[in-house]
């Protein structure tokens, strides 16, 4: 773990928290390994069953951290490095994280900042949040999966719009586009994030895989081979005690209790 990266377990939430406020928690490369190593722990710690991915202070990532690497001896170096050795394995970590995953995001995200918080399952977002794709502010193409979850989010012309134009989206119109799951006061982002997370580690975590895997086969195969993954991932949930439980439960007109199994 980094001194930049806090890991805070509670309520059966993983919350990982960027802590560089000076630096609107910009990615050093501390940072990133210090994010990865992160997710890898959210994901092997059994009493976590969700993860909420925030940031301290007033932003909730700035992107790739400019000054360390205008700092880089060799800064020409190929990006492609950086990519692949730091940001792709975060957004696998994220995507690949076999329970939800919520991003808190309380303030400001830019490049790979917003490219963290589109990787996850749900946003909530603080109503002084602004999304600023700035990747083409300084000439670069986008990168950490934006160009692939963007256009799923609010289709291809939106997304070369924002992408393109790179003006901020406020958290309003990240609300309207689809974005933004939901939209607080900033002072309630915190307890917000969280509950929707506590919330969402007290349900079926085998079954909320199984949705994700589901609605991502989906978008890239057609209804024929959609509706035989559907079955494969409904027999999964149907050997959980979960579902066993939450059937029981509803004979006997109760409320169901999931244990993430
Ligand atoms: O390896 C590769 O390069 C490839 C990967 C690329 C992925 C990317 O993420 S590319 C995009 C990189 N990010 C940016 O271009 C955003 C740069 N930052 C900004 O445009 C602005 O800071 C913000 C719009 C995010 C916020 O503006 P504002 O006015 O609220 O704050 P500020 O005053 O600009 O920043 C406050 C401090 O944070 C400031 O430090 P100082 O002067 O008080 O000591 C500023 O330098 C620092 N900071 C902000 N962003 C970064 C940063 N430091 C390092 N890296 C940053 N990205």
């Amino acid at each position: 773990m980094s001194d930049t990266v806090q890991y805070h377990l509670a309520d059966g939430v993983a919350t990982i928290t960027l802590d560089r406020p000076e630096a609107l928690n910009a990615l050093d490369t501390a940072t990133q390994e210090g994010l990865a190593g992160a997710l890898d722990r959210a994901r092997d710690d059994g009493d976590a069953r969700a993860v909420l991915l925030t940031g301290a202070g007033r932003a909730f990532c700035a992107g790739q951290d400019l000054r360390e690497q205008a700092g880089a001896p060799g800064s020409e170096a190929d990006l492609s490095d950086t990519v692949r050795k730091h940001y792709n394995p975060i957004i696998r970590g994220i995507t690949r994280m076999p329970k939800p995953v919520v991003a808190g995001v309380n303030g400001t995200a830019a490049g790979a900042g917003v490219s963290l918080a589109l990787a996850c399952d749900l946003r909530v977002l603080a109503d002084t949040a602004k999304l600023s794709m700035a990747f083409a502010d300084i000439g670069l193409t986008a990168d950490s999966g934006a160009s692939w979850s963007l256009p799923r989010l609010i289709g291809r012309a939106r997304a070369l719009e924002v992408l393109m134009l790179g003006e901020p989206v406020t958290a309003q119109r990240a609300l309207e586009l689809g974005l933004a799951t939901s939209v607080v006061d900033a002072g309630e982002l915190p307890a917000a994030a969280h509950d929707l997370t506590a919330r969402l580690a007290a349900g079926p975590t085998v079954a909320y895989h199984a949705i994700r895997s589901a609605v991502d086969y989906g978008l890239e195969h057609g209804l024929a081979e959609t509706l035989e993954r559907e079955a494969e991932l409904q027999a999964e949930c149907g050997r959980t005690a979960d579902h066993r439980n939450a059937r029981e439960a509803f004979r006997n007109k109760e409320t169901p209790r999931f244990e993430g199994r």
